[in-house]
Order: C-alpha cells, then sequence, then structure tokens
C-alpha cells in the first residue's frame, strides 16, 4: 500500500469534506474566523460535532502555545493532533493455533469481501487459512463466499441455507483442528444492528468455536462501512455490547466522502482500526495506517 494509493482512497473526503482546508492553511493570519471555519470543515468529514470541537479547540491551544501567527504551520499541528486519536494499541498476537477471527457487521457493510481478502492476504503471507461461511440467513450468501474462495484459492466450510450458523462454526473449528489451520475466519450474516436475533447467532458462533478451541474467537472483527459515517459508530456500540469485538476493519474508504468517521471511531469509542477496504479488488485491503491515513485526509498547505 503506497501512499498514493491512500491518497486516492481519501481523495473525496479531502477534497469535498476537507477541501476548505486549503484555503484556511494558505490564510495569512489565524483570526477567529478561520478557527470557526477549520472547526465546520472537520464536522462535514464526520468527525462528530463534540470531536470536531475538541481538535478546533486544541489545535488553537497549540497554535498559541508556538506563538504561531500565521496559518502556515496549522497544518502540522493538526496532523499531529489527529495521529494521536489514532495510535491506539493494536490487539495482542496471540500466539495459538488455530487463531479464530469472527466477522461481524450490518449488511452489506463488506464482511464476506473482507474476510476473503485477509484469508488470501494471509495465505500469501505463508500461513494456513480456512475460510467458515456462518451466514446462511441470505440465500445467495454460499455462492459469494465460494466464487471468493474459488477466486483466491482459500479453503472453504459452507454450510446450508437456512441450516444453523452455530453448527457450521462448529463444523469449521473441527476442520480447522483436523488439518492443523493457523487462522480460521468466520464470516456471519448481516442484518441491522438493532435485530436480537443476529446478536444471539453471533453470541452462539462465538461460545460454540469458544468449545473446541480454548480463548476462540481471539479476535473478533467489526467491519464497518465508512460511508455511513457517524451511524457506525452507533453500530459499534451494539456489536460491542453482544460480542466482545477487539477491532474495526474499515470498508469502502476508497470513494466514502466520509472518511473522517475513522477519527471518530478511535476516539469514541477506543478501538483499534486494524485493516481498511479500499476497493472491490481481491488486493485492495491493508493494515491501517495512521500516518499514511492522516497525511492523505489533510490536503496540500
Ligand atoms: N468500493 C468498495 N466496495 C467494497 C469494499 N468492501 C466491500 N465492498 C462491496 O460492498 C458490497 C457488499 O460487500 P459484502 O462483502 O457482500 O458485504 P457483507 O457484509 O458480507 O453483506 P451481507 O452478507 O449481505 O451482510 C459488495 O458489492 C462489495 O464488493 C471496499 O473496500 N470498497
Ligand atoms: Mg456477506
Amino acid at each position: 500500500m503506497t501512499d498514493r494509493s491512500w491518497r486516492a482512497a481519501l481523495e473525496r473526503t479531502r477534497r469535498i469534506a476537507l477541501g476548505r482546508l486549503s484555503d484556511l492553511f494558505g490564510s495569512s493570519e489565524l483570526t477567529p474566523v478561520v478557527w470557526e471555519e477549520l472547526e465546520t470543515c472537520l464536522v462535514q468529514s464526520d468527525l462528530g460535532a463534540a470531536l470536531a470541537a475538541e481538535i478546533t479547540a486544541a489545535t488553537r491551544k497549540q497554535a498559541a502555545a508556538e506563538g504561531l501567527t500565521r496559518a502556515q504551520g496549522m497544518r502540522r499541528i493538526l496532523q499531529e493532533r489527529l495521529l494521536s486519536y489514532l495510535s491506539r494499541p493494536s490487539p495482542a498476537v496471540v500466539e495459538v493455533r488455530p487463531l479464530v477471527m469472527v466477522f461481524v457487521g450490518v449488511n452489506g457493510s463488506g464482511k464476506t469481501t473482507s474476510a476473503a481478502k485477509l484469508a488470501a492476504r494471509l495465505q500469501a503471507e505463508g500461513r494456513r487459512v480456512l475460510l467458515a461461511a456462518a451466514d446462511t440467513y441470505r440465500a445467495a450468501a454460499d455462492e459469494q463466499i465460494q466464487q471468493w474462495a474459488a477466486r483466491l484459492n482459500v479453503e472453504v466450510i459452507l454450510g446450508k441455507p437456512g441450516s444453523d450458523p452455530g453448527a457450521v462454526a462448529y463444523d469449521a473449528a473441527q476442520a480447522a483442528i483436523a488439518r492443523g489451520v493457523d487462522v480460521l475466519l468466520v464470516d456471519t450474516s448481516g442484518r441491522m444492528h438493532t435485530s436480537h436475533n443476529l446478536m444471539a447467532e453471533l453470541q452462539k458462533i462465538c461460545r460454540v468455536t469458544g468449545k473446541l478451541i480454548p480463548g476462540a474467537p481471539h479476535r473478533v472483527v467489526l467491519v464497518l462501512d465508512s460511508t455511513t459515517g457517524q451511524n457506525g459508530v452507533a453500530q459499534a456500540r451494539a456489536f460491542m455490547q453482544a460480542v466482545g469485538v477487539t477491532e474495526i476493519l474499515l470498508s469502502k474508504l476508497d470513494g466514502s466522502a466520509r472518511g473522517g468517521v475513522a477519527l471518530a471511531i478511535s476516539r469514541q469509542l477506543g478501538l483499534p482500526i486494524t485493516y481498511v477496504g479500499l476497493g472491490e479488488g481481491p488486493d485492495d485491503l491493508a493494515p491501517f495506517d495512521p500516518q499514511a491515513y492522516v497525511e492523505a485526509l489533510l490536503p496540500p498547505a
């Protein structure tokens, strides 16, 4: 993942939501109007009003402390501030085999695509992986994951449509042990985050894998569609309450004008963002890189 691809993915956020910032960075004096406009820009990039106010106040204070009178140094101060919200420690590396990762999220957020992409990525790094298709809710789900698995040359355990997703997770965990795989990636079905059935189903999937594999699931990855912006934070809270989410995978960062939501998520939920989806292709999944993200988010001075 190059700096250029980060810039390409965040183009819309940078241009549409934060475009005005380049004028601000270029303004000669740091007047109260400049600070007001900074705050407005930040709100537009889906940071949320409270966080936008907090960042503006902190940037303003730092600018005063440094004796900055012109806006030129503002980009650097803002950049440092934004980065400070993103430096959350990643989940501890668990040295167990098989490591179980469960993918959760509302319908259409990008779970299946992301699980398949990550499986391929891990496999390319030399790890043995297995996919579990524990989405038996949607009739075509089987076919979709099978297509991905074939395309990426990853093995998959399927359940019958309408069967118990807990049973699929159980079979997959058994297969993972028997085959000695390193990582089992469990895809789950999506529904609204307010669905009780979904949450009960996810809890069962987690319980069932934990019966066969100590400590499983070791990672619960919440897949959030970055185009949903602030609503993603509400979704995240619902999943966090039901299952022990360990991290966020922020999908569809490409094409979103709400890319600033990554900051709101980190700040408000205290969860690390571990991966981002930057397109629909098999290679369009990258480890989250806070430095590259912030650099690509802000327009040039
Ligand atoms: N542009 C872009 N599209 C993505 C990305 N990730 C997923 N998609 C697309 O989003 C759509 C939904 O992705 P899925 O992986 O099927 O989502 P899901 O969460 O498994 O959906 P359900 O199983 O129905 O809940 C598909 O058309 C994907 O190609 C991404 O990072 N960028
Ligand atoms: Mg799916």
